[in-house]
């Protein structure tokens, strides 16, 4: 197997983004559970996610969504995150909560309601300018529910027009990256459903637009791995948003339901050479009745645990096995790395780093939970379920 040392030094150049809308309150569309001491502002958010940060050692970095995060000064914001150790990650855009978007934003039939998205989304790459961030992401509920309701094939037209004029407005080291879905909120079809047609349009706009992968966004039984290893082998993955589902998208903590799908898709992440800075390694989560905070230390936990498992599979024996097609050979050089607990050895990569080797622990006796209850009065509503 991989020397631990090597794997403990590819851990460290892993970061994890966390999303700002992870510490607000969300829920389901029967219900919003408040929780005692949320953060009430932006900034708040940002003091949350510098507590995840200081307790596990890889999420510097912070997701933003507008409207929910919408701000006077940006810079002003980003400074406060710069002040914390923080950086301002994917600027997250909006066009699904207003009523003018009922039937869709950028491929809407009426052209006035497409100018509306649009300028948001210009909007936001405003945004990205004044923090400093790299990403615009781009997630579009656009879709419809009933066959015949609308022109397949001219909404496409419309997605690659708006498309269009957003990939010309990016600056030089600016990136668009584009999530698909299959469905929800629209049931019949939907205008970014798969990984194939969000990669036929980043190719057709240029390397700076690339796919990401939200792992709760696929049909039950996809093989999300190869989807991976596919957009990597094309440069085209831009990168992940994390989460786990047991049915649809259902943005639980990563690595709840499936421990193992996200140990392959790493190790094809691994294999690809994707573990560099080009591939963002975001969250997609809720925390719906959990705690939020030591929630989110879990999951930055699981993506690295997945990580380290990723790392430590031998590649000369899995190669050597695959070569003289020895099957079991094969798969037992996979399941090694995996059936390994490399919870000892992020332990020690955390004491190396002067962490504490149990990052939950070490949060729950640190107080903060004790003091936003007592400070915060009236957190926000992350935005809808998210
Ligand atoms: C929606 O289902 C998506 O997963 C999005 O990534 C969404 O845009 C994000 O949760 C916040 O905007
Ligand atoms: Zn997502
Ligand atoms: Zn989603």
């Amino acid at each position: 197997m991989t020397p631990s040392s090597a794997v403990k030094a590819a851990l460290s150049s892993q970061v994890v983004e966390t999303p700002s809308w992870a510490y607000g309150n969300s829920g389901t569309r029967f219900k919003v559970f408040a929780q005692a001491g949320v953060p009430r502002t932006p900034q708040e958010k940002l003091d949350d996610a510098a507590r995840v940060h200081h307790h596990t050692g890889v999420a510097p970095t912070v997701a933003l969504h507008i409207p929910w995060d919408r701000v006077d000064d940006y810079a002003a914001l980003a400074e406060h995150a710069r002040e914390r150790g923080l950086r301002l990650g994917a600027i997250n855009a909006n066009v699904f909560q207003e009523d003018d978007y009922k039937l869709g934003s950028v491929t809407h039939p009426d052209a006035a309601v497409r100018r509306k998205a649009l300028a948001h989304l210009m909007e936001c790459v405003d945004i990205m300018d004044a923090t400093g961030s790299r990403d615009l992401k781009l997630w579009f509920s656009d879709g419809t529910n009933y066959p015949g309701q609308d022109d397949i094939r001219a909404r496409q037209d419309r997605l690659a027009e708006a498309l269009t004029a957003v990939y010309e407005r990016l600056g030089e080291e600016q990136r668009m990256l584009l999530e698909y879905k299959l469905f929800e909120p629209a049931f019949y079809m939907t205008d970014v459903p798969d990984w194939g047609t969000a990669y036929a349009h980043c190719l057709k706009l240029g390397p700076k637009a690339q796919v990401v992968v939200d792992t709760g966004h696929h049909a039950p039984g996809t093989n999300i791995e190869f989807i991976v290893a596919t957009l990597l082998r094309e440069g085209r993955l831009g990168g992940f948003d994390f989460n786990s589902r047991f049915y649809a998208d259902d943005d639980l903590m990563v690595g709840a339901a499936d421990p193992f799908q996200l140990f392959r898709i790493m190790y094809e992440v691994v294999r690809g050479g994707g573990f560099t800075s080009e591939v963002a390694f975001m969250l997609d989560q809720c925390h719906n009745i959990e705690p939020k905070i030591p929630a989110i230390i879990r999951s930055v936990m699981n993506v690295q645990e997945a990580t380290a498992k990723a790392l430590l599979v031998d590649a000369d024996a899995l190669a050597a096995a695959q070569r003289a097609g020895d099957v079991l050979g094969a798969n037992e050089v996979l399941m090694d790395a995996y059936h390994t607990d490399v919870r000892p050895l992020l332990a020690e990569w955390r004491q190396e780093r002067g962490l504490d080797p149990d990052p939950v622990a070490a949060y729950r006796r640190s107080g903060w939970a004790e003091r936003i209850v007592a400070e915060r009065q009236g957190g926000q509503q992350a935005g809808w379920g998210a």
